[in-house]
């Protein structure tokens, strides 16, 4: 069902949500500060906002894609906001996204923060998610029409549980990355061809360990951190085997240091018997 949806920001992730529901169908307000980046969604039938009080008069559902929260918040100033859903989609820490909310509700609307897990060219196509959290029936109104953005999945009342998701994806992210380069550099040492080492090797060979990850979420809920795959004292070892082997070959091991030092300290505490999942509680303490 077609829906009249405005879009604040119109960067490049806020051109990408316009266009998306646009081709999806539904009528389109836009604006950004900027008012030129708007041509081209005005060529394809989005209508052009002079203010953004214009634009949030204009629609039910009002998606904000902004640089910071701070932005949301001087673009939002003194705009009437009753009755509307406030959608912000702009990346943020669960404290602003808590504040937003309270803020939001205050003027009347009702609130949303979304997470988005995706680069714009992956709007509208396999693989996007949004994450969701704040007012379960706001999100179930206009749940259709998000949809056609990406995946829409909503993760909670507690309107700072989408961008603390956010963060927790990027930092598993983050983790993959490091660990990737610090192998490209033990094997730049020895001229073995990088592509061939990430394609066929690497690729394949983090696939598989991924699916080790399900069975810590299991151990840390269960509070029982024993093992049949290789526990601590075990990656200890592997650990100093892999920091004499970079030095070797003449590579810094410095990205995975910190890990390395953490299994120490869980060791020395007398849990070399425990599995990697125990590693969470020393970074609690
Ligand atoms: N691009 C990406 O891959 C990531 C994917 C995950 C989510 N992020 C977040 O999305 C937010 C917007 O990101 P973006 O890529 O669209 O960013 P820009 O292309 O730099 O556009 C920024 C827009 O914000 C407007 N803006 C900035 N400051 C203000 C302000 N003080 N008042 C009003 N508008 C402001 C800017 O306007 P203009 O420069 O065109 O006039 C753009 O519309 C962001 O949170 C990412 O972390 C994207």
């Amino acid at each position: 069902m077609s829906e009249n949806i405005s879009v604040l920001g119109l960067g490049l992730m806020g051109s990408a949500l316009a266009g998306a529901l646009l081709a999806a169908g539904h009528r389109v307000t836009v604006w950004n500060r900027t008012p030129a980046k708007a041509d081209p969604l005005v060529a394809r039938g989005a209508t052009l906002a002079a203010t953004p009080a214009e634009a949030v008069a204009a629609s039910p559902l009002v998606i904000a894609c902004l640089l910071d929260y701070a932005s949301v918040r001087e673009v939002l100033d003194g705009v009437p906001l009753r009755g509307r859903v406030l959608a912000n989609l702009t990346t943020g820490r669960p404290s602003e996204a808590r504040e937003s909310a309270s803020w939001a509700i205050e003027q009347g609307a009702e609130y949303l923060d979304g997470g988005i897990m995706a680069v714009p060219q992956m709007i509208a196509g396999p693989g996007a998610l949004i994450l969701y959290s704040g007012e379960r029936a706001a999100f179930d109104r206009h749940e259709q029409a998000l949809a056609a953005l990406a995946e829409p999945r909503y993760v909670g009342e507690d309107p700072g549980m989408a961008p603390l998701l956010d963060l927790a994806m990027l930092t598993g992210m983050y983790g993959q990355f490091v660990g990737a380069l610090e192998a490209l550099a033990l094997v730049r040492s020895a001229k073995f061809p990088l592509t061939e080492f990430t394609t066929d090797l690497l690729v394949p060979w983090l696939n598989a360990m991924a699916t080790l990850q399900p069975a810590w979420a299991q151990a840390l809920e269960a509070g029982d951190h024993r093992t049949e795959v290789s526990n601590l004292e075990v990656n200890r070892a592997g650990m100093e085997n892999l920091e004499r082997a970079f030095t070797e070959q003449g590579v810094r091991l410095d990205l995975l240091l910190p890990v390395k030092a953490l299994i120490e300290r869980r060791v020395a505490k007398g849990l070399g018997h425990e599995g990697l999942s125990g590693l969470v509680l020393e970074l609690e303490d």
